[in-house]
């Protein structure tokens, strides 16, 4: 069967993180209500798509990526209702939304997993159970992602569960048809009432190898190549679409962490019927660590540029990117490849660094202001589990300035407090007391002033998809890098057979000399964006970015 969704090509989405979006109905919490009343406001981006990160019951211990049923909306967003309100809300803006889906694992607190430690069928082989080894040893020796190795013990089945993220998110047996079933289930349900497509969690993460043979390979994250596109990966993705997806105009987007450009193309070449229409490829994150968020080393301009051409040429004319710089999982870019002190300079340069590129680019909450990271004192402040397990169990000789240092560095809490609405009381993010803390700097970075400032980073991020709309040449047009060696400046332009743009970003706090590439004549070339009053001289100032278009 050959490809039919495509209409996400000439989209531009937006990711919600529903705790910290908004908060409609006073409790601290941000929800369903809130975005309602946030709709036009992302639709005034230029945005004609949502996706919403988890929304369904959760105990939160991975704020809603621990779901303990897959078929309601949570009561704190505001139950089903609220939902329906704004899905039915988003539809008649001309927008879709797409759900995530996390069937890697649930939450412990399932129904499934509540039956499947008693035995009780057919929920006896849901999750990936294995007895105690002779002397009460774990059944093999992989790590997880989130709380030291992958097996917890459970005391009233007496035998020891996976789980690849937190104690508390099982890993579901995908290997077991009726588990199949159960997504499939899930996958109706959403799709009948009218959702538009998925976000896929981890989704390569869910067929493990035959087994379950101990990782003697990886020093740390063992495991990682025995359950990552394991060997029946591709059998139940197929499974799906045959049996769900072929069946609606949907659009599925996975999520699948240390996929290279290769890898990537055995899921998403369009030429032979793709299981998902784009990927979320973890590399663009890697320009300021090593080996994972983790490991943090200072930004390299070499590294993020040689990344960004990669996967324009790779997937050129064979699959379809899906472009971001943030989400709920990195800390704030401003503060790691650009500079608070040039915030608005250099928010306006990564957001053109990127916007410009081949593919369908999805902006993070708090993005579109130049939200930055936040710098607690306290460890204790921090709420996510990946982040308190990696403080109280992790590098824990370090001096306790360092260990702080990394968190700031390198925690994903950075992203995650509430976005700025106002210089009012917590941000005007809710009238309550906010579930979480609001970044300090709320006052000088806000939606509300930036609404009233035509410089602002928000209008440039609306400038820029507004042009992004209007030339095909961004959407359609060849991309193509220029002066690969140059340390201060990221240079490409786009071109087809009647246009060509240029987009130059300096990711410096130095002063740059800007030249054009060869054949493209600035004199008669049109200036569409920039983050500087004036742009006479070629002498770029600390994060300037140009945009400039030629009618050939
Ligand atoms: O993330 C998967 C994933 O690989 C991340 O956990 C990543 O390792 C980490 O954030 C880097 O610091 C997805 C979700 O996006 C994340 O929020 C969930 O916690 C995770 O899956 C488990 O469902």
């Amino acid at each position: 069967m050959s490809k039919k969704t495509t209409w996400y090509k000439d989209m531009v989405f937006y990711q919600i993180w529903p705790r910290s979006f908004k908060d409609g109905d006073g409790d601290g919490m941000g929800d369903l209500h809130g975005v309602y009343e946030k709709l036009d406001y992302i639709k005034s981006l230029g945005c004609d798509g949502i996706w919403f990160s988890p929304l369904y019951p959760s105990p939160g211990v991975d704020c809603g990526y621990d779901i303990s049923n897959y078929l309601d909306i949570a009561e704190e967003f505001g139950g089903m209702a609220a939902f329906k309100k704004v899905l039915d809300g988003a539809h008649e803006r001309g927008m879709k939304v797409i759900m995530d889906l996390v069937v890697n694992h649930t939450s412990t607190e399932h129904e499934w997993f509540k039956k499947s430690r008693q035995r009780i069928d057919p929920y006896t082989d849901y999750y990936i159970w294995r007895p105690a080894k002779k002397n009460g040893g774990i059944p093999n020796n992989w790590d997880s992602f989130f709380e030291g190795k992958a097996w917890a013990w459970d005391e009233e089945r007496k035998e020891y569960y996976m789980h690849l993220f937190a104690v508390q998110q099982a890993d579901l047996n995908m290997d077991n048809p009726l588990v199949r079933e159960e997504v499939k289930n899930i996958l109706r349900f959403w799709l009948d009432m009218g959702v538009d497509g998925f976000r896929e969690d981890v989704i390569t993460l869910i067929s493990k190898a035959e087994g379950l043979p101990n990782d003697y390979i990886m020093p740390a994250s063992k495991g990682t190549f025995l359950y990552n596109h394991g060997p029946h990966l591709h059998e139940y993705l197929e499974e799906f679409r045959h049996d769900v997806f072929d069946n609606y105009d949907a659009m599925i987007l996975a999520e699948a962490p240390l996929a290279s450009p290769k890898k990537a193309l055995e899921y998403v070449d369009e030429r032979k019927d793709p299981v998902f229409d784009m990927m979320i490829q973890f590399e663009t994150q890697g320009a300021d660590s090593l080996f994972g968020d983790w490991f943090h080393v200072p930004f390299i301009l070499f590294r993020l540029k040689r990344i960004y051409t990669k996967w324009q040429s790779k997937l050129d004319g064979k699959a379809w990117n899906m472009l971001y710089i943030e989400n709920h999982d990195h800390p704030r870019m401003v503060s790691r490849y650009g500079s608070e002190k040039y915030q608005k300079e250099s928010a306006k340069m990564l957001a053109a660094s990127y916007l410009f590129q081949k593919g369908t680019p999805f902006i993070y909450q708090g993005q579109e202001i130049g939200m930055t990271n936040w710098y607690p004192e306290d460890p204790d402040m921090y709420e996510d589990v990946q982040t308190r397990w990696q403080y109280f169990n992790v590098a824990t000789k370090a001096s306790p300035k360092r260990r702080l240092k990394r968190l700031w560095d390198c925690s994903r809490d950075s992203a995650r407090t509430p976005v700025q609405w106002s210089a009012e009381e917590n941000a005007g993010f809710t009238t309550g007391t906010p579930w979480f803390y609001v970044n300090e700097n709320y006052k000088e970075i806000n939606v509300a002033d930036q609404e009233n400032d035509p410089d602002s980073v928000l209008n440039f991020y609306r400038k820029a998809i507004e042009l992004r709309k209007n030339l095909s040449v961004v959407r359609h047009g060849d991309y193509k890098e220029h002066f690969i060696f140059s340390s201060k400046l990221y240079t490409y332009t786009r071109e087809d057979e009647r246009q060509k743009l240029l987009v130059v970003c300096s990711f410096t706090d130095k002063k740059a000399v800007m030249k054009a590439p060869a054949g493209f004549d600035l004199s008669k070339a049109q200036l569409m964006l920039h983050n500087y009053a004036d742009v006479s001289s070629k002498t770029l100032r600390p994060y300037e970015v140009r945009v400039y278009l030629l009618d050939k």
